[in-house]
């Protein structure tokens, strides 16, 4: 799927719709996570629209280890390092956004 105007992160990436971003590069946009569920709840997305993690580790893998960076970088200000990284691909395990992005969940133990 190419880049879409109906696409929600885009036009979040765009600066269409509101975010509290977080970081920012030429390539990369990471902002809070509306519904969060974590005390740091953060999603990573690649400023190029790619439906899913496999689309992109296919097509930029060196995309997918930047977001991995950034994750890492976002776990270690907040939460010693220690973070869970999610990418929900499919609806029915939960994708509700395709446009690819990466939930980092930091900043306290998370459960099991
Ligand atoms: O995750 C999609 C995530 O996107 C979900 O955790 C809510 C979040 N979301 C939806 N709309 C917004 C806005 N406008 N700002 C910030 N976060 C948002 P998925 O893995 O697709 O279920």
């Amino acid at each position: 799927m190419s880049e879409s105007s109906e696409c929600l992160f885009c036009k979040i990436i765009a600066g269409e719709i509101p975010s509290t971003k977080v970081y920012e590069d030429d390539t990369t946009y990471a902002f809070k996570d509306i519904n969060p569920k974590a005390k740091v709840h953060v999603l990573i997305v690649p400023k190029k629209h790619y439906a899913n993690a496999a689309e992109l580790a296919a097509a930029d893998p060196e995309e997918l280890a930047h977001i991995v960076s950034i994750a890492q970088h976002i776990a270690d200000e907040s939460f010693h390092g220690a973070y869970r990284l999610v990418f929900n691909t499919g609806l029915d395990a939960g994708q509700t956004v395709f446009h690819v992005h990466a939930h980092v969940l930091t900043g306290e133990k998370l459960d099991e």
